[in-house]
């Protein structure tokens, strides 16, 4: 089956923890504070590989976790960073939050890269609290949480080949016989109404993408009939195959069809006639079909041209076709894609988009036995960063607390002294 879209969970590496440390020295029982910072946790990175073309490596793995900074050691020692987590993606993978719907990356390029899942910074050690007011401190931070989030990964119609041609020269049939890809085929034209992706896989285990587009018709440039919309859809595929119907069963010269189809490709003007060209002449199990073919390459009369006699209904003539188009896919190098532009992009060439969100510092809520909840990114990441076993951490909390209004708000819900308060599986009591 072709994977073109998964669901996917990532998350950074959590800060290591800081210290709280002394320094021991002879004969100062209680020296200066020497508690080292944790060290940051590794960040989810992706990083787009062009020998990617599909997403189904994440078929088998779909978690993916940057490791945690070590934690602060005595001696002023930081914890060492957590090394970040490089996850390869294919050209053209869209990444979105599966909360907001928000695009978190465009990967487009080769070795372009986007942070997916930030790690947290280290816990501050001790020592950086020290003041002259309070030179010794038992006070650390614990490390900032990595964010965590369900993401998608989206890849564009990314094919390695397009088929083009007339509608009903039987484009659909033979992307459906040659990858599991289900298009709908009937005997009336334009029964494609948007591209249709397959994977086709060959016996030895190579492969490549192939798209099935809308017939083309004259004037398909300026617009008429469905293929124009998508023919943008084939700026990115290396080989064209050009489905030619040689039965005649509608009257027309496959010849003349065949010169159409190439006017309208290069005036769509995406310098799509560039891409080499195979020719499949389809549907030779009619019976006139061998007549036309005779006569087609005459009037081509081009002793180089790659024509693949071939009938899609009976399956006859593909493995060649296959092995042909997979030779010139080797040898043919990527065209360029869409050009980002330059101001979207910084040094290292990635893509940032923003995507902190606007949301309040905390939120109160009540829970069934009435005990007020606090809850929200904010208040939730200063609890996780804060170390309850030191009284000066459990204090410094409650004046950042208090600094953002908390206390406040809480009295305004009508909060009275001794009343419960919860952040996530933490209970404190109200305090007037
Ligand atoms: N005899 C014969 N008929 C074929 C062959 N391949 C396709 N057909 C028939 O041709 C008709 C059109 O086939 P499709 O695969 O839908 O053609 P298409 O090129 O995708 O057409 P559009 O999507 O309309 O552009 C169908 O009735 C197919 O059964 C073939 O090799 N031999
Ligand atoms: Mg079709």
């Amino acid at each position: 089956m072709f994977v073109d879209h998964v669901k996917v969970y990532v998350k950074g590496g959590n800060g290591g923890d800081g210290m709280v440390a002394f320094r021991r020295e002879k004969y100062i029982a209680y020296g200066g504070p020497a508690g080292g910072d944790g060290g940051k946790g590794g960040d989810v990175v992706f990083i787009v590989d062009e020998g990617l073309r599909t997403l189904m490596d994440f078929r088998y793995q779909r978690h993916f976790k940057a490791p945690r900074g070590e934690h602060g050691g005595s001696k002023n020692m930081h914890g060492k960073g957590g090394v970040d987590m490089v996850v390869k993606v294919p050209p053209g993978t869209i990444v979105k939050d599966v909360e907001t719907g928000d695009i978190i990356a465009d990967l487009v390029e080769h070795g372009q890269t986007a942070v997916i899942a930030k790690g947290g910074r280290g816990g501050r050690g001790n020592s950086r609290f020290a003041t002259p007011q309070n030179p010794a401190p038992e006070l650390s931070e614990k490390g900032e949480p990595g964010v965590e989030r369900e993401i998608t990964l989206e890849l564009k119609v990314l094919a390695d080949a397009g088929l083009v041609g007339f509608p009903s020269v039987g484009k659909s049939t033979l992307l459906s016989v040659v990858s599991a890809a289900k298009p709908k085929i009937a005997d009336y034209h334009f029964t494609t109404l948007v591209p249709n992706l397959g994977m086709v896989e060959l016996d030895n285990g190579q492969t490549f993408v192939l798209a099935d587009l809308p017939g083309l018709i004259e004037g398909a440039h300026e617009g008429i009939g469905l293929g124009h919309q998508f023919l943008r859809h084939i700026e990115r595929t290396r080989v064209i195959i050009h489905v030619v119907d040689m039965s005649g069963l509608e009257g027309r010269d496959p010849y003349e069809d065949f010169l159409t189809i190439n006017e309208e490709l290069e005036r769509y003007n995406l310098r799509l006639m560039e891409r080499p060209q195979i020719i499949v002449a389809n549907k030779m199990d009619m019976p006139d079909a061998e007549e036309n073919l005779k006569l087609f390459k005459e009037k081509l009369n081009d002793e180089e041209a790659l024509i693949f006699p071939i009938s899609a209904i009976t399956r006859t003539g593909l493995d060649q076709l296959l092995f042909a188009v997979t030779d010139l896919l080797e040898t043919t190098p990527e065209f360029p894609m869409h050009e980002i532009e330059d101001e979207d992009m910084d040094e290292n060439r990635s893509v940032l988009y923003k995507h902190e969100r606007e949301t309040a510092d905390f939120k109160i809520t009540r829970d069934d036995d009435g005990a007020f909840v606090l809850s929200g990114y904010t208040i939730e990441r200063l609890f996780k960063m804060t170390d309850f076993n030191f009284d000066q951490s459990v204090r410094k909390f409650a004046r950042q607390m208090r600094g953002m209004g908390v206390d406040d708000a809480l009295r305004e819900r009508g909060a009275k002294d001794g009343d419960t308060v919860r952040i996530l599986d933490f209970e404190f009591e109200f305090l007037e």
